[in-house]
């Protein structure tokens, strides 16, 4: 596992992984004994990390499970099963619509990343050889238009825009028309993460998920950015998204700016909703394919 990709996923929990490596190291110096304490304190450990509580009980029950019947001798053993049940807790065989053909609708909050992500997305589907168009729907910042004009560039793909203050309601539908009439494999449709209230937010990303619907030529999905160091109240933003728009897919960014990177498992556990990219740092290679065996891993141990 010593591949580029697997050190930059390390290097990107490193935070994660610091702190709760230095807490199952306490853990493991008290002593063997799989007592009630040990059991209570990688709870503790666990849901210190922002795994939630739902999680860290599931996950520490199949633990003690698996203790008992396969007589695992101590908590060095235990702790070696760790990885593998965190893993089990994202749901397998996700269908990644990120690399079929479809207009994808990019929500979130303001700074969680969308911008970035749809610049990264359209430069790494470029390179596989697919078609890429872009949408600049967050019509309320010129900055905005610039910010993903520079991405597009990048990627050498074209971006549909209107001037600021334009619905972007229309951007999305001049997108669907040139998409259609180019051929374009991906859409990607930028959006605004602010306006006066969220009521208002999620009205407008409603009507422009409803033109992406109609207008579309090709499957039409909605995909949430979540900066993970926003922790439980990125959960609690994440819940108001799907009530409104129904997600179909999670980009979880900046994993590498804090060191509750357990929050993938919160999400993966409560919303039921797959994540499809993590975000582990600022350059087009630190987004990338969440696998959630190494994403386990890599947040327990360095390679
Ligand atoms: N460290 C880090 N920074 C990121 C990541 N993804 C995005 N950012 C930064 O987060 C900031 C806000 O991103 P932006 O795409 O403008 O957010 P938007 O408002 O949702 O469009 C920018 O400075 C990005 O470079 C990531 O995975 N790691
Ligand atoms: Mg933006």
């Amino acid at each position: 596992m010593s591949q580029p990709w697997y050190r930059r996923l390390s290097d990107g929990l490193s935070k994660s992984r610091d702190r709760l490596e230095g807490q199952l190291n306490v853990l493991l110096r008290r002593g063997p004994d799989l007592d009630a304490a040990f059991w209570s304190d990688l709870e503790d450990a666990l849901i210190g990390a922002d795994m939630g509580v739902v999680a860290v009980t599931e996950i520490v029950e199949r633990l003690r499970d698996s203790a008992a019947r396969k007589a695992l001798p101590d908590a060095q053993s235990v702790l070696a099963h760790l990885a593998e049940e965190l893993a089990s807790e994202f749901p397998p065989d996700v269908i990644d619509f990120l690399t079929e053909n479809v207009t994808v609708l990019v929500v979130g909050v303001n700074g969680a990343g969308k911008t970035t992500t749809v610049g990264k997305l359209a430069k790494q589907t470029v390179d596989e050889g697919r078609s890429v168009l872009l949408g600049s729907a967050d019509t309320y910042r010129a900055a905005a238009v610039e910010q993903l004009d520079v991405w597009a560039e990048r990627a050498k793909v074209p971006v549909v825009k209107r001037e600021r203050g334009a619905d972007p309601a229309s951007v999305a539908f001049d997108a669907m028309k040139l998409a259609a009439e180019t051929g374009a494999e991906l859409t990607l449709v930028d959006t605004a993460g602010r306006l006066h209230t969220s009521k208002d937010l999620m009205l407008e990303l409603q009507k422009i998920a409803r033109v992406a619907e109609r207008e579309s030529a090709v499957p039409a999905k909605i995909l949430l950015v979540m900066d993970a160091t926003t922790g439980q109240n990125g959960l609690a933003q994440a819940r108001e998204f799907d009530a409104a728009l129904s997600v179909d897919g999670i980009v979880l960014t900046k994993l590498d700016g804090t060191a509750k990177g357990g929050i993938a498992v919160a999400i993966a556990r409560e919303l039921g909703i797959p994540i499809l990219r993590i975000g582990v740092g600022e350059s087009i290679d630190d987004l990338r394919p969440f696998v959630a065996e190494e994403f386990a891993r890599a947040l327990l141990s360095e390679v």
